[in-house]
């Protein structure tokens, strides 16, 4: 199913021009508009789930992370890359569409625990107990 009003969905079905990094009957994967890494593409699949929590078929899940091996040897990720799935509230997930970030080109330090969780500077600022 496709919802009229995501524009994920409108990337999907080329309504909404964008530049194709990969696409196939069930997936299309495509540059991120704020790019974090010197590579940062999107997969994701052309029907419609709101995160990868949203009952998404197996088949589908399959598509999608085959899909990543396609774009990392696109994008000449030869020495490594980092798959991040924001889901939901608490992940800071912004766009309601199932998504696959694909970050390379250069290294990446681990999630630093200063910046977020319960060993953050700020964490009571956070909300975290
Ligand atoms: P997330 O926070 O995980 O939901 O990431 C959504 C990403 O999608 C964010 O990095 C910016 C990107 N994005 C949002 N709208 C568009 C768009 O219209 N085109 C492209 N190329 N990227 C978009």
């Amino acid at each position: 199913m496709i919802d009229k009003d995501c524009i994920f969905c409108k990337i999907g079905a080329h309504e909404i021009g964008t530049k194709v990094v990969y696409e196939n009957d069930y997936v299309i994967a495509f540059d991120d508009m704020e790019p974090l890494m010197p590579v940062h593409t999107l997969i994701i699949p052309k029907e419609h789930y709101a995160n990868v929590g949203d009952n998404v078929p197996e088949e589908t899940l399959g598509k999608v992370f085959a899909a990543v091996r396609e774009v990392a040897a696109i994008k000449g990720l030869d020495n490594g890359y980092r798959l991040l799935i924001n889901t939901g509230e608490d992940a800071s997930q912004s766009v309601p569409h199932f998504h696959v970030h694909v970050l390379g080109g250069g290294w990446m330090p681990r999630p630093n625990d200063q910046d977020w969780g319960p060993n953050a500077t700020n964490a009571a600022e956070l909300g975290y107990k």
